[in-house]
């Protein structure tokens, strides 16, 4: 395990001394990747947000493990601990190899660090002293050998009375001078904490932090900022979900384990393909252009019924249009390729993108620079669409094609190509217990891009009755609604369901949230006392 922590150490060491990945990173982003639908959606379900870190800490454990089975290998002969340390190299060097942010030097840190867990397996068992007993114990093997036919049962017995009792797993196992087992111990331990210190402080220096203040310090405004929300957006009801939602409350949803450290002075944004003039743009070229100001809720395709994967946020950036009006689109053009810096891909409908909507690369979120997690320092935002087609965070490049020529991330993976949001609604409260009487049931509702027009509610078998609805700035946004309700005691099921400004109604039909959004009304079963 020693062995296995320094091979650790090291490789963390050599990622953060040639800007690579750490091969338990590699090997967490190959799992993501190459999880299947249904595990995907389990862990969602499982974890939550927590699922990168019970993820990693996983593959921690997996490692700790191994690392245990190959010391007990490594008893019998070093060599099979070594094979053994290299194996595990190579497989953080297939993860490696196999994502797409590798660099020229990405197989150095699973291949040093084996290379040093290897080093430390020898030297420590070359600190091991033969125990005084080994010369005679080596004869007798011999012997052994030799009379085995004769009288095994025997010798045996011979044997047992002889042997130290840890002696009995087999006849060429080594004994550890206790001194040197802790010495060699310690000082192993000592390098990998420091060699794992070094390397992360060395990622650090990725570190973009102090680009975001510098942006921060001058944040260009809208030519035409929008008015202050309309005050009637929110009712303030203690535990319904705020109309803006805080950065630091936001969801979260991304395939990346360590988030991608974009710097704003190298960052530049390509868009190619089927358009008549390819143009690469600068940061500040970006931020120069014309800009405007949105309010736009988003929704993640994996959010469940009565889910929280859903956010609201005022968003400043430059309309999406205006640029791909620039590159020139070609007539039969409909799919906007757009990929991350970390090699994440999201098909955009062409037709959605160009309707008039307020489809924006943004650059700010709630009068903020974008936080680091939520794509700083450009993400798309697109209304009305799930998450996964459209809102690609820490966006580089962007290429013009067709559904039907290429393909995005997810869709390989078992989600649909194309993700408008489905009309749903939320029960924020109550949850759980109240005070029989008069109660206040309220959640939020959304319809991206076709607007909320009405949400109704029933408890038990009563008829569905209209719920009040907040205001509202434009149809981007969920809506909060709420209504009071007479509760007699005992244990009731909340039903409710909204209506988009179309005229439909939210289908009760239940599907999970694969392929392209979970459907059927929010329930909540609670107690009245
Ligand atoms: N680079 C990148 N962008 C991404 C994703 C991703 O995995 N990688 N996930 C998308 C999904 S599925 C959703 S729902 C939204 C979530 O945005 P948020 O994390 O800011 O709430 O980001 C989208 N943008
Ligand atoms: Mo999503």
């Amino acid at each position: 395990m020693i062995s296995g922590a320094v091979a650790l150490g090291v490789s963390q060491l050599v990622a953060g001394l040639f800007n690579g990945v750490s091969p338990v990173i590699a090997v967490g982003n190959a799992a993501v990747d190459l999880s299947p639908l249904w595990l995907k959606e389990w862990a969602i379900r499982a974890f939550g947000e927590n699922d990168k870190n019970v993820l990693l800490g996983g593959i921690l454990v997996v490692i700790v493990l191994i690392a245990a089975g190959l010391g007990v290998l490594a008893r019998r002969r070093v060599g099979f601990g070594v094979t053994g340390l290299f194996l595990f190299g190579a497989v953080g060097m297939v993860a490696v190899l196999s994502g797409e942010d590798s660099g020229p030097f990405g197989i150095l840190p699973p291949l040093l660090g084996a290379a040093a867990g290897a080093m430390v397996l020898s030297w420590l068992f070359a600190r091991i002293e033969p125990p005084p007993w080994a010369e005679s114990e080596r004869a007798e093997a011999a012997r052994e050998v030799t009379t085995e036919a004769a009288g095994e049962a025997e010798s045996e017995a011979e044997d047992e009375a002889e042997r130290p009792p840890v002696m009995r797993a087999g006849a060429d196992l080594h004994s550890f001078n206790r001194r040197k087992l802790l010495t060699g111990v310690a000082v192993g331990a000592g390098v990998a904490g420091a060699s794992g210190l070094a390397g992360g402080w060395l990622a650090g220096r990725n570190d973009v932090s102090g680009a975001r203040t510098e942006v921060a310090k001058a944040l260009p405004t809208a030519a035409t900022p929008l008015p202050e929300l309309p005050p009637g957006v929110d009712f303030k009801i203690p535990n319904l979900s705020p109309f803006t939602t805080p950065n630091h409350d936001f969801y979260r949803v991304d395939t990346a384990l360590v988030v991608p450290s974009v710097d704003p002075k190298t960052w530049t944004l390509r868009i190619h393909g089927m358009v008549d003039r390819p143009i690469e743009l600068t940061f500040d070229q970006l931020i120069r252009r014309p800009l405007m100001e949105a309010d736009v809720t988003l929704t993640c395709v994996s959010n469940d019924v009565n889910g929280p994967y859903v956010g609201n946020a005022r968003w400043l950036g430059v309309a999406m249009a205006d640029v791909l009006r620039e590159a020139g689109l070609q007539a039969d053009a409909d799919m906007l390729l757009s990929t991350s810096d970390d090699g994440w891909t999201c098909g955009t409908p062409v037709d959605v993108v160009m309707d008039g909507r307020n489809a924006m690369f943004a650059f700010a979120m709630n009068g903020e620079v974008l936080p680091v997690s939520h794509g700083f320092p450009v993400r798309q935002v697109v209304p009305g669409l799930y998450g996964y087609v459209s809102a690609t965070k820490w966006v580089v490049d962007i290429k013009v094609t067709r559904f039907d020529r290429d393909e995005a991330y997810w869709t390989p993976r078992g989600w649909a190509p194309r993700g408008p949001i489905k009309t749903q609604s939320r029960i924020d409260l109550p949850r759980n217990k109240v005070k029989a009487g008069t109660n206040t049931i309220a959640g939020v509702a959304w319809a991206q891009h076709r607007g909320i027009e009405k949400v109704e509610v029933k408890v038990d078998e009563s008829e569905w009755r209209v719920a009040r609805l907040a205001e509202v700035p434009g149809p981007d946004t969920w809506r909060q609604w709420a209504i009071d309700w007479d509760f007699t005691p005992g244990l009731h099921t909340i039903r409710c369901r909204a209506t988009d400004a179309t005229g439909q109604t939210q289908t009760n039909r239940g599907a999970p949230p694969a392929p392209d959004g979970a459907t059927g009304y929010p329930s909540v079963l609670m107690e009245a006392t």
